[in-house]
C-alpha cells in the first residue's frame, strides 16, 4: 500500500509512505508503484489515537437505574453501584464492543479501559478478559484491575484484586482517596506496588480526584514507584486535588514527581464538570495541573473516561472532543500548543501505555490515521474527522469528508 500526499504530524511538507507486510517501510517525498494506493490530498497522517483512561464496564449505561442529577463523583459511585448488582457477562461485553466500535471508527486503535474488581463475581472482569481478545483486530485494549470501592475498605477486597491479577490483568489499579481514612489510602498504595511487582504488572491508579486539598496520595504512589525503579510503569489518574493543593507543596512535590519518572493522565471532560460540585464562588475546575506537569518535562495523556455512564451522560468516543475541551481548560491555547495537542491522546499516551513499535517510522506496525486537515491546528478549528484509519497495514476505517451544499 502507497499512502500519498500527507503531512506527517504536521510537517509542511508533502510525503508519501509506502506500507508491506503490516509494516511501514518507506517515508519519502515521492514513491511510485503498484498496488493499492490512497491520495492523502494535503491531509494530515498521524500515529493512532490512544484513550488512556476509560471505564468499559459502566459504559453506555447512562440513566440506569437512574441519571446522575448532582454531578457529584460520589453519586456516580452510588449509582453505579446500584448498576452492578444487575451486571451480567452478555451485557457488559454488548456495551463494551459498541463503545470499542465507535472509538474504532474515530480512529482509536489503543484503549487502556479501567474495570471495577469490587464485585465478588468478577463479572464484568470476566466478560472484559473475553472482549480484549476479540477485538484484537481492531484496537490494543489494556485492562486495569480497578477496585471502585476500595481496596482495604471493600469486603475481600486485597483477595479480589489479586484473583484479577492472576486472571490475566495488565495493569493494577487503586483508589486512594476513596478509602475510609488516610491510613488505609496509604496502604492500599503500598498493597497495590507491592501486587504489581511481585506480578510484573502495570500500574493505573485513580489518585486524589477528590476537591479536598489536604489529600496526600499522590506523594506516596510517587515514592512507591520511585524507590521501587518502576516509574516508566506507573499511572495517576485524574490526580485533581494537585489543582487545590497550595504552590509551595507543590513546588517541592514537583521535583519528587520528576524523580520518579511517572505518568499522568487528566481527563478533561469529566473532571470539568465533576470538579467544583461543592464549591460556591471561587469554583474549583477539577483539573489537574497538566501546564505545569508538561512543562516541568513529565509525561502527561488524555482520556474520555466515560461514554454515557454515571459519571458522565455524553461522551462519543472521539478523543478530538478530548483535547478540544482540554487545551481550553489547562489554558493551552497557544498556536504552538494546539499544534502539537495530539500528543497528549498520541505519543505521550503511548508511553503511558508502554506501547511498543508506536509511531510513523519506518519498521514500527503500520497503524495510522488519516485526518482532514494539513496540521491539527487546522483539524481543530474546522471539526475535521478521520477519514482513513489503517492498522497492520489495512484499512479499517474510510470516511468521506461531509459533503456540504450550499445554496447561496
Ligand atoms: N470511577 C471513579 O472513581 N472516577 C471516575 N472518574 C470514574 C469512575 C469515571
Ligand atoms: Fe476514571
Amino acid at each position: 500500500m502507497i499512502i500519498k500526499n500527507v503531512h506527517i504530524e504536521n510537517n509542511p511538507k508533502l510525503q508519501d509512505v509506502e506500507i508491506r507486510d503490516g509494516r511501514f517501510y518507506r517515508i519519502a517525498d515521492e514513491i511510485n508503484g503498484t498496488g493499492q494506493v490512497i491520495d492523502g490530498k494535503g491531509s494530515l497522517l498521524l500515529p493512532p489515537f490512544i484513550d488512556s483512561h476509560v471505564h468499559l464496564d459502566s459504559t453506555l449505561t447512562a440513566g440506569e437505574p437512574e441519571w446522575n442529577e448532582t454531578g457529584t463523583l460520589f453519586d456516580g459511585i452510588r449509582i453505579w453501584s446500584e448498576r452492578k448488582k444487575s451486571l451480567t457477562k452478555d451485557d457488559v461485553k454488548k456495551r463494551a464492543k459498541k463503545s470499542i466500535e465507535l472509538m474504532a471508527s474515530n480512529g482509536i486503535q489503543y484503549i487502556r479501559s479501567h474495570v471495577d474488581v469490587t464485585d465478588p463475581k468478577l463479572t464484568a472482569l470476566e466478560a472484559l478478559l473475553e472482549v480484549r481478545e476479540e477485538v484484537k483486530d481492531i484496537a490494543d485494549l489494556q485492562l486495569v484491575a480497578f477496585p471502585q470501592e476500595g481496596i482495604l475498605s471493600f469486603p475481600h477486597g486485597k483477595d479480589l484484586m489479586t484473583t484479577a491479577v492472576k486472571e490475566g490483568v495488565d495493569a493494577v489499579g487503586g483508589i486512594p482517596h476513596f478509602e475510609f481514612n488516610a491510613d488505609y489510602g496509604r496502604r492500599s498504595v503500598a498493597f497495590l506496588m507491592e501486587l504489581a511487582e511481585k506480578y510484573d504488572k502495570l500500574v493505573d491508579v485513580h489518585c486524589d480526584e477528590i476537591d479536598d486539598p489536604n489529600t496526600r496520595n499522590l506523594e506516596y504512589l510517587a515514592t512507591e514507584a520511585y524507590e521501587r525503579g518502576m516509574g516508566a510503569r506507573v499511572t495517576a489518574s485524574h490526580t485533581t486535588a494537585m489543582a487545590q493543593y497550595n504552590d509551595a507543596y507543590v513546588c517541592k512535590l514537583m521535583r519528587l514527581l520528576k524523580m520518579s519518572g511517572i505518568n499522568f493522565v487528566a481527563n478533561p471532560l469529566v473532571n470539568m464538570h465533576l470538579g467544583g460540585r461543592f464549591d460556591t464562588y471561587p469554583k474549583g475546575r477539577g483539573i489537574t495541573r497538566v501546564k505545569e506537569l508538561l512543562a516541568n518535562g513529565i509525561n502527561v495523556s488524555f482520556g474520555e473516561d466515560d461514554i454515557q455512564d454515571p459519571w458522565n451522560p455524553l461522551g462519543t468516543g472521539n478523543m478530538i472532543d478530548v483535547v478540544k475541551m482540554g487545551v481550553y481548560a489547562c489554558h493551552l491555547m497557544g498556536h504552538q500548543q494546539l499544534v502539537d495537542s495530539y500528543k497528549l491522546v498520541t505519543t505521550n499516551a503511548s508511553r503511558t501505555l508502554n506501547v511498543k513499535d508506536y509511531g510513523i517510522k519506518e519498521g514500527n506496525e503500520a497503524n495510522c490515521v488519516i485526518v482532514g486537515s494539513s496540521d491539527f491546528y487546522g483539524a481543530l478549528v474546522g471539526d475535521a474527522t478521520v477519514l482513513y484509519s489503517i492498522r497492520h497495514g489495512k484499512v479499517l476505517v474510510k470516511r468521506n469528508a461531509p459533503d456540504v451544499e450550499k445554496n447561496w
